[in-house]
């Protein structure tokens, strides 16, 4: 296969996507030292195009559709029918966010922040219609359409607290259900957005020789592109706990310990930077909850459960969300066929539709629940009904924002911006404040098919329920979403 030369801007982006511990603080400091946006070619976005790409069905993303491509390193043959999925999805993934942003009231998105936004993904569109309605058939070209891939991820890496900015500035105009059920709606389909591209960057930089990504993989033969076929979960909320310890030491002092019970060893295949999002979010509200109602003595407990083996022929519903995605699950049968033979290493590319050569699922784990039980006196049965909006806390942090009170939807918050962490945020520095950390865990969570429960005992503690399915019986509610409308 070619050699090809990596502009440092990608290179260091897909760095932060295999290895997001060591490469996430650098890699936002590279890419703004590239100037990629002048390099691409562009198009006029139309009317007439978002009205036409928006009018197009969209495709159920399933993680089998993010493996089926095959283990890297991949053939220049395999890497172009990667590009071409790639390129068959995204227009008119942006043109529907268009669309969904032009549906705010007007005076919501005339505010600069939500405006913005629109403007990214108008961008956006506009570099990948030039590629529109051609197939990519060379390396050159895909190289070129990696470079757009590149300039997607990065235009859109701060979208979220540009939102939040917008929102909080325009929240007299629209009310914390209206943001809510906007956010909810936006954020899940970013997540599909940017999971179709990063993958392909991931394939394209692992399937390069001489690559110091492909040594990472080499390292880690788990990886097929963004997705760890061999991910333990225990490994992630250690580290996520080392994470939020020291912000919470720094912040008031003491730190909580914390207990990992269940089935440590577990793994399963899913995407560590989403399950990093979300134990980083649910932790913090642990810490939180225990240092402030004094309990610190008291460890966090967390238990990794893993869900019953099935055999290959039970595909019989096990619990109320597999009813809701059965649906989807008929349609992708063939997909989760291909992943099965990718989890397997068996690289071939056999097409599901002639069913050969199809070798049962190794690791044909449903997937996990992972508990966290806290000693943190709970929450009130007064919040309890607002803790999913995207704008609620109970945050009251003197430092962060001395208008911001208690017990309300954030009022002032702009300094609560600070709070912001993980993917998509802009710091990783304060335990709370946004009033994102639910909401947004939730979505990641929900998005392969898996959910959180919160369970409060007020006055005593609370216990948060992550569940996460494996892949092979995962698929994203976001299309059903978007059809229900
Ligand atoms: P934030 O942490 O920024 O306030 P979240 O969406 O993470 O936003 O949480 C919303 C609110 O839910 C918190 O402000 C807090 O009042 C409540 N909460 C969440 N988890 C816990 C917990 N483990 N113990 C007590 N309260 C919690
Ligand atoms: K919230
Ligand atoms: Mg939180």
């Amino acid at each position: 296969m070619a050699h090809i030369q990596r502009p440092l801007i990608i290179q260091s982006h897909v760095i932060r996507l295999c290895c997001p511990r060591t490469a996430r603080r650098t890699s936002s400091t590279l890419f703004a030292r590239g100037n990629h946006h002048q390099k691409l070619n562009t198009k006029t976005v139309t009317e007439n195009d978002i009205s036409h790409l928006a009018s197009l069905p969209l495709h159920p993303l399933t993680l089998a559709d993010l493996v089926k491509h095959g283990r890297p390193p991949l053939t220049t043959q395999q890497l172009l029918t990667s590009a071409n999925f790639t390129l068959s999805i995204l227009p008119a993934r942006l043109a529907h966010r268009i669309q969904s942003l032009r549906n705010l009231p007007f005076i919501v998105v005339s505010n600069p922040h939500v405006s913005k936004i629109h403007s990214n993904y108008m961008h956006s569109l506009s570099t990948l219609l030039p590629w529109a309605e051609q197939e990519i058939k060379t390396l050159e070209e895909e190289i070129k359409f990696t470079e757009v891939m590149a300039d997607l991820v990065q235009t859109h890496a701060n979208t979220i607290s540009i939102l939040a900015r917008g929102f909080l500035e325009a929240r007299k105009y629209i009310t914390p259900k209206d943001v809510t059920r906007f956010l909810d709606e936006h954020l899940r389909a970013r997540i599909g957005t940017r999971l179709i591209a990063e993958q392909h960057l991931s394939l394209h930089f692992s399937s390069q020789p001489h690559c110091e990504f492909m040594q990472e993989q080499d390292d880690n033969p788990g990886y097929i592109g963004v997705i760890d076929t061999r991910l333990t979960p225990a490994r992630i909320v250690e580290h996520c706990a080392n994470v939020v310890g020291e912000i919470c030491e720094l912040k008031y002092g003491v730190r909580p310990t914390i207990i990992i019970n269940g089935e440590p060893e577990y793994e399963f295949a899913h995407i560590p930077v989403h399950l990093e999002y979300i134990i980083t979010e649910l932790l913090k509200n642990a810490f939180r909850a225990t240092v402030e109602s004094g309990m610190e003595r008291e460890p966090i407990e967390v238990t990794i459960a893993p869900l019953p083996e099935l055999s290959s022929e039970d595909t019989s519903t096990r619990d109320p969300e597999d009813v809701r995605n059965k649906k989807i699950d008929n349609e992708d049968q063939g997909n989760a066929d291909v992943a099965s033979q990718c989890f397997t290493g068996n690289n071939t590319t056999t097409s599901p539709a002639t069913g050969s050569n199809i070798l049962p699922l190794k690791h044909s784990t449903p997937g996990v629940t992972i508990r966290i039980r806290d000693r943190g006196g709970g929450i009130s049965p007064e919040n309890y009904g607002h803790i999913w909006d995207y704008s609620f806390t109970t945050f009251n942090d003197a430092q962060a924002s001395s208008t911001l009170s208690g017990n309300t939807h954030s009022a002032s918050g702009m300094d609560a911006l600070n709070a912001f962490s993980g993917a998509g945020g802009d710091g990783a520095n304060s335990l709370a404040g946004l009033g994102y950390g639910l909401p947004l865990g939730r979505a990641y969570a929900e998005y392969f098919g898996g959910g959180i429960a919160v369970q409060s005992l007020w006055g005593w503690g609370t216990d948060v329920y992550l569940s996460l399915r494996g892949v092979g019986r995962v698929e994203n509610v976001e299309v059903q979403r978007e059809e229900a409308r």
